[in-house]
């Protein structure tokens, strides 16, 4: 695929080979041109590709002028003196400017970052990930075409179980009467490989400090006999000791797409931060920004997430008031997006994508609302569940006294107070599922609970110093900030928790 002048060709070649013959193509608001969909029911446009017509009508970032777009876009080369020997000055500048778009809810699109180049074939997905035979779990476009009518109902089971390699063979196999093509999405596969996590990224997963610096601490709660006596337990090992293995791995994953697969509009689940760069392929990847105008209500604006997400699926939805971008992702471009903002992807040739998600304290306001969404309306509005994100909110308030030392926003630490004080509130929906359920025994629940004991204290402590009543803590979060999204300027005062 050629990315010459900004100009993609991403039709050349794929016909016969990842499409099958006689695909449609469709025209983007930019020019740019791709194949349609190719999953749809015999004789009429799927729900998939009256999604991507409905994406390509959207205006293209290049179309709009930078004053009107709500995502910030530079090119890494103009803001570093020499990316290949940073200097520590410019990586804080950068860094800074990243932190303060994305704790203001705005998706921000670094140009001109290049990662270790690999290959969709056999040998470099080998490396990859050290086998081709491991068993994988992918969602399928036309089992989901299936299972689901686009209408609210429950979503049956999209996922087909086959091995790695079969699912790289697949994206090039012709489509049959004895074995039909395929169209699949490998999603979250967690990365082996770091050596592609862009130092942008690395700087901004505070998530990951904050464990390393509650290393010390032991906070488990201790289990008890049968008389209710609590078991004495060696503290053989400090610090955080029970993180649910999702609390690393959603840090960083690999996404193996088909040409032709199209996922619906959502928003990433459990109030993450995410960031995406592509290594193969391209995506074009449509952002939406819902408005909080006219209403006042935070579950209202819950409302218009849930009413969102009948954009882009063909199905009339209820007016939501928002704005949408296309960006076309290639090669050296990582999006960096900040919770809450919706988007629906279309991959138009055979893609590999490096991303991950991250927590930062000066966003933790959205993040608090993204956990309400979750909590009111999860199973339509998010496409996962992450089992490890609580424990890393609890390590960073725990790990608060570490920035005793630095500025912390009002309004993020607000929304972090409300997500320890009131957990029951911010618990994801399964919608039927059921939530996860642990033994009490078990030394992740005890650790939780031990340490939530811990970090109750020190979030109280830090409003009492700011004067600031529990009863008030909701209320000034919801009106300090003009929009949801906005994080203010008035600073906490963390100076009580230096002793
Ligand atoms: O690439 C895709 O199809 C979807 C990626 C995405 O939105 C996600 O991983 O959350
Ligand atoms: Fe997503």
């Amino acid at each position: 695929m050629a990315a010459q002048l900004g100009v993609m060709d991403l039709v050349a070649g794929v016909e016969g080979v990842e499409f099958p013959p006689g695909t449609g193509q469709v025209k983007w608001a930019s020019g740019i041109v791709t194949m349609e969909p190719w999953i749809t029911p015999i004789g009429q446009d799927g729900p998939d590709v009256l999604g991507v017509r409905s994406m390509a009508s959207t205006p293209d970032i290049s179309q709009i002028e930078s004053k009107d777009s709500f995502v910030y876009i530079f090119d890494i080369r103009d803001l570093c003196k020499n990316i290949d020997d940073l200097d520590l000055e410019d990586r804080t500048t950068v860094v800074h400017l990243i932190k303060d778009k994305i704790s203001r809810g705005i998706p921000v699109l670094v140009r001109g970052f290049p990662l270790p180049s690999i290959e969709w074939d056999f040998s470099s997905v080998n490396r990859m990930k050290g086998s081709l035979l491991n068993p994988i779990s992918i969602q399928e476009a036309r089992l989901r075409m299936a299972s689901e009518t686009y209408t609210k109902s429950p979503v049956a089971d999209l996922h087909l179980e086959l091995k790695l390699g079969d699912f790289i063979a697949a994206a090039t196999e012709p489509d049959s009467e004895d074995s039909p093509k395929m169209c699949g999405n490998l999603l979250d596969s967690h990365s082996v490989d770091w050596s592609a996590m862009p130092w942008v990224i690395t700087d901004i997963n505070e998530q990951a400090t904050t464990v390393y610096q509650n290393r010390r601490d032991w906070h488990i709660r201790l289990n008890k006999n049968a008389e209710g006596k609590e078991i004495a337990e060696p503290e053989t090992f400090s610090g955080p000791q029970s993180m649910h293995p999702d609390g690393w791995q959603l840090q960083m994953w690999d996404l193996f797409t088909h040409g032709g697969f199209f996922t619906r509009i959502h928003h990433d689940a459990a109030g993450a931060g995410t960031w995406m760069a592509i290594r193969v392929g391209g995506k074009m990847w449509n952002l939406v920004d819902v408005s909080q105008q006219g209403i006042r209500s935070r579950d209202r604006l819950v409302d218009r997430f849930y009413h969102a997400t009948d954009l882009f699926t063909g199905t009339p939805s209820q007016p939501v008031p928002h704005k949408a971008i296309t960006v076309c992702l290639q090669c050296g471009d990582i999006l960096i997006q900040p919770p809450n903002i919706m988007h629906c992807v279309y991959t138009p040739v055979k893609s590999i994508a490096t991303g991950g998600h991250f927590y930062m304290y000066s966003s933790m306001h959205l993040t608090q609302f993204g956990c309400r969404v979750d909590h009111r309306k999860g199973g339509w509005t998010t496409n996962q569940v992450h089992p490890g994100a609580s424990h890393l909110m609890i390590n960073m308030a725990l790990a608060l006294p570490n920035f005793s030392d630095k500025p912390m926003l009002k309004v993020p630490f607000l929304g972090l107070a409300r997500l320890i004080l009131d957990r029951d509130a911010y618990e994801p929906s399964l919608d039927g599922v059921g939530t996860a359920r642990y033994y009490p025994q078990d030394i992740q629940h005890r650790e939780e609970l031990g340490e939530l004991d811990k970090v109750k204290k020190i979030i109280q402590a830090v409003l009492e110093a700011n004067n600031i009543p529990l009863s008030q803590v909701d209320i000034l979060l919801q009106s300090l900030g003009r929009d949801y999204k906005d994080p203010g300027d008035e600073q906490m005062d963390l100076s009580c928790l230096r002793e």
